[in-house]
């Protein structure tokens, strides 16, 4: 199994620069960075070749993660909305395979985080939904790209809250690079038991991210059962990726987006977020790959 995290733990910004964040992650003992596509449409066309060149020269493996904006809601009933999240989607595609990024991850399938002010028919949305995922699933594989449908709690999405959903989404889909794609802070809030929820998504789970309830990075003796996960993930045979996907400090439009209101970080500097992230690392590699 490979290990990664996304590099949104040491900003308070989406997008931005990724080089910098190649060499780190590698120090700190990671194989993968991921990173966010969301603003891969304002980035020169140039930058997308030099990623993945350093990356390549790092010996780190990209990946991708993208909370689609409302205007780009691929289940809008708006025929507009969904031609313009085609759009975006292409276009990040293609900088994707540029960027040698092989797999996307989020609520590809929605907009996150979901606006419950804005009244909502979830059986409409999801047969739009299950329609445009087949089409985007078919476009995705033109250029090699995986797409992880991933499963999100209550208070930031409504279509897919259980790996059940996700897999009888999938199963709709019927397209072999539309997987499904679990995340313990969510499953922690919507799943009975991880471990069944892992063997249900079983030959389908595409991608993994982890962290603590709090969304602090896993270490032993936390609130998630990581012995249990392991376990059923070996069960399952997965063989696919593990990201940590921490969240710690307050402010900007992550902190915001993520709803951080009190500082879970301690106001440390950035050399203890990358011991923790190292120690957390660490602690994966042995328990899962042990
Ligand atoms: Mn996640």
């Amino acid at each position: 199994m490979k290990f990664g995290i996304y590099y949104a733990y040491w900003e308070k910004q989406w997008g931005g620069d990724f080089i910098p964040y190649i060499s780190r992650v590698k120090k700190l003992g990671f194989d993968i960075l991921e990173v966010a596509c969301h603003d891969f449409l304002h980035q020169p066309e140039s930058y997308f070749p030099r990623l993945c060149e350093i990356a390549e020269s790092e010996g780190i493996i990209l990946t991708g993660g993208y909370g689609p904006d409302a205007r780009h809601d691929i289940s809008s009933a708006d025929p507009a909305v969904v031609e313009a999240a085609f759009d975006v989607y292409r276009d990040m595609f293609r900088k994707m395979e540029l960027a040698g990024i092989d797999r996307l991850g989020g609520g590809l399938y929605s907009y996150w985080p979901v606006d419950y002010s804005v009244p909502f028919d979830k059986e409409a949305a999801w047969e739009r939904s299950v329609a445009n995922i087949r089409k985007l699933g078919d476009i995705a594989a033109d250029y090699g790209i995986m797409l992880g449908m991933e499963v999100l709690n209550r208070f930031e999405g409504y279509l897919l809250n259980t790996a059940e959903e996700c897999v009888r989404f999938v199963d709709e889909v019927g397209k072999d690079n539309v997987r499904v794609m679990l995340d313990t802070f969510h499953m922690n809030i919507e799943e009975d038991s991880f471990r069944d929820a892992i063997l249900t998504a079983g030959k389908r789970l595409g991608h993994l991210h982890v962290g603590e309830a709090n969304r602090r990075p896993p270490f032993e003796g936390g609130r998630i059962p990581w012995a249990e996960i392991a376990s059923a993930l070996k069960e399952v045979g997965y063989d696919g990726y593990v990201v940590m996907e921490p969240f710690v400090r307050m402010g900007g439009q992550i902190g915001q987006d993520i709803r951080i209101w009190h500082d879970l970080s301690g106001g440390c500097p950035d050399e203890k977020l990358d011991s923790d992230a190292a120690a957390s690392v660490a602690f994966l590699r042995g328990l899962m790959n042990g």
